[in-house]
């Protein structure tokens, strides 16, 4: 039996949440088009006959400003991961013309003597050798591959180059787990999936989501139905206007379709509340941070 970690890292959008997913064959981490949709570091859970991979999933890489607690949170989230992996797996966008200053800021980052595996990714939209030719002079990477988490091209060979760098051991989680999360943590972050999807522009990264409430029938089986309260909280009341809408068109919305995939994720009738909140310039505030959750 082998069990070892993989930590997944990269710049933001380069489809790392997506690989996980594809790995998994699930939709258990939240996507977007937008950057910096990943906020926190989730481990996700692997299993075959032989082997147990333990996949973390990391913010995109970027340099914030230094008034940006949350990207400074962000950051720290990555260097965290890093330490202990057994294999670090660096994803780039196929689509890469030249190297980016936050390029060489990842491989400044790499700690020595843990194998990097450099994977390409969205070969199903433009041809990977550029990227490959690029990333290969700046770093020794102990594999290489390029693969599609939408097609699945290039799954196997992903698996093939990281099962001989996992070390030997007996499994750590059970095998039923996915994801070491919690369901509160996850309807969270599919209403964030929500906000992403439906605003425009610089809003959704304004935004955080709080669970105020989470009553399953399980703990409580009066219930028949999932009981969930939740904050968007904004910056300002400009983005609080915008969240909820012309005539609470917009947080309805949200609230329907948060509703519809949280009844998918748990597979009971859920009831959710949406409020939406102001904490001003909740971003750069240390103590706001960690109400939020991000510290
Ligand atoms: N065509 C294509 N699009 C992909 C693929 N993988 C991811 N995408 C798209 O790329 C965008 C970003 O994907 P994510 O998985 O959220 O990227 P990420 O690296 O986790 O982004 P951050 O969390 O912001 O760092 C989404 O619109 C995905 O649908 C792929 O293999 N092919
Ligand atoms: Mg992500």
């Amino acid at each position: 039996m082998k069990c070892g970690t993989v930590t997944i890292i990269g710049r933001p959008n380069a489809g790392k949440s997506s690989l996980i997913n594809a790995l998994l064959k699930t939709h258990a981490l939240i996507i977007s088009p937008k950057p910096q949709t990943t906020r926190n570091a989730v481990r996700c859970i692997y299993n075959d006959d032989n082997a147990q991979i333990i996949f973390t999933d990391t913010p995109g890489m970027f340099r914030p400003d230094s008034r940006d607690k949350l990207g400074l949170f962000l950051n720290d989230e990555i260097l965290d991961a890093l330490d202990g992996s057994d294999v670090i797996l660096w994803l780039v966008d196929s689509g890469t013309r030249k190297l980016h200053p936050d390029d060489l800021e990842i491989s400044g980052m790499l700690p020595k003597n843990v194998p990097v595996v450099l994977a390409v990714s969205k070969s199903d939209k433009s041809d990977p050798s550029h990227a490959l030719r690029l990333y290969s002079e700046l770093y020794p990477f102990t594999a290489k591959v390029s693969l599609s988490a939408k097609t699945r091209h290039g799954i196997d060979d992903l698996m093939a180059a990281l099962m001989p760098l996992i070390p030997e051991g007996e499994a750590v989680y059970d095998p039923d787990i996915l994801m070491d999360t919690t369901e509160k943590f996850m309807a969270a972050e599919i209403i964030r999936e929500k906000v992403l999807m439906l605003l425009r522009d610089e809003v959704p990264h304004c935004v955080a989501v709080v669970i105020d409430e989470y009553k399953s029938p399980e703990e409580y089986p009066d219930r028949k139905k999932l009981y969930i309260r939740a904050s968007l909280i904004t910056e300002t009341e400009g983005q609080k206007k915008i969240v909820i809408g012309s005539k609470g068109e917009m947080i309805k919305r949200i609230g329907e379709l948060s509703r519809k995939a949280v009844e998918e994720v748990t597979g009971i009738p859920v009831y959710l509340e949406l409020w939406a909140k102001v904490i001003p310039h909740w971003r750069r505030n240390p103590l706001s941070l960690k109400r939020l959750g991000y510290s």
